[in-house]
């Protein structure tokens, strides 16, 4: 749940994203349709708003590598074609702002995916909404996302599904009594994982002895750290991206911080092992995928990808790849590559598709119903906490 000023904060820049909106279409409420497609046969554009460059580009390029594999195999099966438009938000609002407007009124697109982070798709999915195109994000995860409006979809497992499993998980195999928190306090979602950690926390029995913050871009934890590390917690769970979830990690064990590290959704990226190194040695984190899993559907789509770029897909890659393809059973069962609330409404619909990351099925709310499996760094790699 969040607090009443998250919420306010949330929805003023929401307002600010309409009013901007408003200006730029200069028709405030009514949903125009894209444009009819000037050739019969033209492929449905779908566009891309990704953490393309920046601290946290990782994650969009395996969001854009599992959606290039994607559209390759989707128009070679020859149901539907889908072009791509890729736009590079930086993980700033702003600039996720100016691209899912051009990507609405100067492309016209039929349906957008990303944006990479919560606090964008805040930003703009009240855009999409008044515009009347789906927007579905494949990596936002905090409260809320689709309490947004209609048109705001998303196959990312949101945190209050994941954050409890690796909590409990976490104490029952590693006994914890006593935790402490920290989390980046100016990113919109994780705030929202702190307050899903809090609740998982007292849900779990755990004592909580410290909750420290930190920003976005901060490259020193000394201070938080020493104090944790006077306090003697039994593990410190922590919502960050991989870029400061890293430096955390490194600087833990620096001040002598031997317990387990339980993460959220940032630290579902190999980056966070590549720049943690040993440090990230005993990590705990939960994920709808897991490339080891036993299931001819992940297999096939482990090989593609190792031979399209050679290395093994991560979380971001598989929901990404699985969002497209459920963009293109929405496209085909609406039979059209134009008309944008047909699309939304064949979307809104989609149940019962086999996925990389397991069955899936939008609810009533436009969330995903997936299972979770809970990870664990071993020797480098995300294995199985069983
Ligand atoms: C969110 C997330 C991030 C970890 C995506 C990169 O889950 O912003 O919702």
């Amino acid at each position: 749940m969040f607090n009443v000023r998250s919420s306010i904060k949330k929805w003023s820049s929401a307002t600010l994203a309409l009013v901007f909106a408003a200006s730029v279409t200069g028709c405030g409420g009514s949903q125009p349709a894209a444009p009819a497609s000037p050739e019969a046969g033209a492929p449905a554009k779908i566009g891309v708003v990704s953490y393309l460059t920046g601290g946290g580009a990782a994650y969009g390029e395996a969001i854009k590598q599992g959606l290039e594999l994607a559209r390759d195999e989707i128009n070679t099966q020859g149901k539907v074609k889908i072009e791509l438009i890729f736009e590079d938000s930086k993980g700033d609002k702003n600039e996720a702002i100016n691209a899912t407007n051009k990507l609405i009124h100067k492309d016209n697109v039929i349906g957008i995916i990303g944006p990479t982070l919560s606090g964008e798709m805040f930003a703009v999915g009240p855009i999409a909404t008044q515009a009347g195109v789906s927007i579905m994000g494949t990596s936002t995860t905090a409260e809320g996302i689709t309490d947004i409006g209609d048109y705001v979809f998303r196959n990312a497992l949101p945190e209050s599904l994941a954050i409890p499993h690796a909590v409990k998980k976490a104490q029952e195999k590693l006994g914890l009594k006593k935790v402490a928190v920290m989390y980046s306090n100016n990113n919109d979602w994780a705030v929202s994982g702190f307050k899903t950690f809090e609740q998982a926390i007292k849900d779990n029995g755990l004592e909580t002895v410290a909750v420290e913050t930190f920003a976005d871009k901060d490259t020193d934890f000394s201070a938080q750290l020493t104090k944790i590390a006077t306090l003697k917690p039994d593990a410190i769970m922590i919502a960050g991206l991989y870029q400061e979830a890293a430096l955390i990690l490194k600087k833990a064990r620096e001040v002598g911080i031997t317990v387990p590290i339980v993460g959220n959704n940032g630290f579902n990226s190999p980056q966070l092992i590549k720049a943690g190194g040993a440090a990230a040695e005993g990590v705990v984190v939960a994920s709808p995928w897991f490339p080891g899993k036993n299931d001819e559907k992940v297999k096939q789509f482990v090989a593609a990808y190792q031979a399209k770029y050679n290395k093994e897909p991560d979380q971001f890659a598989a929901q990404a790849y699985d969002a497209l393809y459920i963009m293109a059973a929405g496209l085909e069962k609406a039979g059209t590559t134009t008309d944008r609330k047909k699309l939304r409404d064949s979307l809104a619909n989609v149940k019962d598709f086999p996925g990389v990351t397991g069955k899936f099925a939008f609810d009533a709310k436009r969330n995903p119903a997936m299972d979770v499996t809970i990870l664990v760094v071993k020797d480098g790699q995300f294995t199985e906490l069983k």
